[in-house]
């Protein structure tokens, strides 16, 4: 398969972008670090913590996504997943902030595993969490012959569900050889009416299933449990909450954890207080980001609703207080319709990126004493003042010492990759729907 060169990965490239910028982001960095400096804050040390976060890019992500109505494509969509890291590598160059890609299967799947892992290693990049899907069929993949029209881990045909294990354990197993650690489960069982389904022995059945994937993964995996309200089940879905989620974790056994997807709850619904109970229980997997206005929009993070992102950072900095070792796994999950689709994961990473590091800079103590003393109005303006406190010096730092590009999206159109890829790759159809 032919590979574009590209300046997009070219280190000289993006210091030539940079060099006109450095001069401007120099004299705004200093200045925010005096500003930080008089609230006690150490510049240094929030630019070194938000240097070390990365968040995984999907790798359906960097094709065009679409709506049940219609898909459609841009030029230079990826072929497979050569392509696929490919792209993925232009992102994690111009943000610094997306070393690894969480792959789907078996869309990504080929012949030899360890050639994709070869290709992404040699372009700087690793591998997240990989993906099973049993949300749709695969005419034509022998190891699928059975249909998931009425569901997969909790079908009511044992066939279907021993199909369905079958392909999460081989998931787990293409995924060791990419060096992978853990599997997440989003499946699409449910019903469009009422009395269609018998909503507990739907979830015993989904129960025993995930418990057969979990027998049949590495013991030092993690099952991510993703929990969706609906779509594509329109009445019930048995996976729709993170009760259901968490029960169901609790049940499977303790690798198994529940990872949240921004844009998978009813509206209004307070997810950073989810994050908390899911912390407290220590069932927190981690996340899939995005954000969205009425349902699973997949828009890019931190699009519409940048302080629920920053709350979320708020829970994770405060668990990381209490706990060193608290870990999850943090991944972009969007649906690109009408930009192109590495603009928006690089500037979701920087907004993923932006909420971590305003988190960074709530005064903790100060907190604490306004909660105690029940003082809304002080605890409010305490988080307000991390929120609204300008942070891009900071994150345009960590890209500019990474030798990423100051401004991100700037470079990459600089670059031309989207015009040269487009020569190499052949146009796709856009006729029908994808997947949101
Ligand atoms: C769908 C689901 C969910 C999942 C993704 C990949 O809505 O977000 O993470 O597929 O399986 O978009
Ligand atoms: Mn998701
Ligand atoms: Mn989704």
């Amino acid at each position: 398969m032919d590979q574009v060169t590209t300046p997009a990965l070219d280190q000289d490239f993006l210091a030539q972008q940079n060099a006109p910028l450095t001069a401007a982001l120099d004299d705004e960095y200093d200045a925010l670090g005096r500003a930080l400096q008089r609230r006690g804050i150490d510049i240094e040390r929030i630019t070194d913590t938000v240097s070390a976060f990365a968040v995984a890019v999907p790798s359906w992500g960097v094709g065009s996504g679409g709506t049940r109505f219609a898909r459609f494509p841009m030029g230079g969509e990826p072929r497979g997943i050569f392509d696929k890291l490919e792209d993925c590598a232009v992102v994690n160059r111009m943000t610094g902030a997306t070393p690894t890609v969480s792959p789907h299967f078996p869309w990504d799947e080929t012949t030899d595993m360890a050639a994709v892992r070869e290709a992404a290693s040699s372009l700087g990049l690793g591998f997240d969490a990989v993906n099973s899907n049993t949300f749709q069929d695969h005419p034509g993949n022998t190891l699928h012959p059975l249909s998931y029209k009425y569901g997969s881990l909790s079908h009511t045909d044992p066939a279907v569900r021993a199909q369905a294990v079958a392909h999460n354990i081989r998931c787990a197993e293409l995924g060791e050889v990419l060096g992978s650690k853990s599997l997440t489960v989003w499946i699409g069982d449910g019903a469009n009416f009422p009395g269609q389904q018998h909503f507990g022995r739907a979830f015993e059945r989904y129960i025993e299933s995930a418990k057969a994937i979990y027998a049949g993964i590495p013991g030092d995996w993690k099952l991510f449990l993703e929990h969706k309200m609906f779509e594509p089940a329109f009445y019930a879905t048995v996976i729709q909450d993170w009760g259901s989620s968490l029960l169901a974790a609790q049940a499977i056994g303790e690798r198994a954890l529940c990872l949240v997807d921004l844009g998978h709850h009813a509206p209004n619904v307070n997810i950073e207080m989810i994050v908390s109970r899911l912390i407290h229980a220590g069932k927190l997997a981690g996340f899939h980001f995005n954000d969205s206005k009425y349902g699973d929009d997949d828009l890019d993070a931190g699009a519409i609703e940048p302080y629920r992102l920053f709350l979320v950072f708020n829970e994770l900095v405060e668990a990381a207080r209490a706990d060193a070792g608290f870990a999850p796994s943090y991944m972009l999950d969007q649906s690109h319709n009408v930009t192109d689709p590495i603009e928006s994961l690089m500037t979701s990473a920087v907004e993923v990126q932006r909420a971590f590091a305003q988190a960074l800079l709530v005064d903790r103590g100060a907190l604490d004493g306004f909660q105690d003393a029940n003082d809304p109005m002080m605890a409010s303006q305490t988080l307000k003042r991390a929120f609204t406190t300008d942070v891009q010096p900071i994150l345009a730092m960590a890209r500019s010492r990474k030798g990423s590009a100051i401004d991100p999206v700037a470079a990459y159109r600089a670059s031309g990759y989207r015009a040269a890829v487009t020569r190499i790759r052949p146009a796709k159809s856009g006729g029908s729907g994808g997947i949101v």
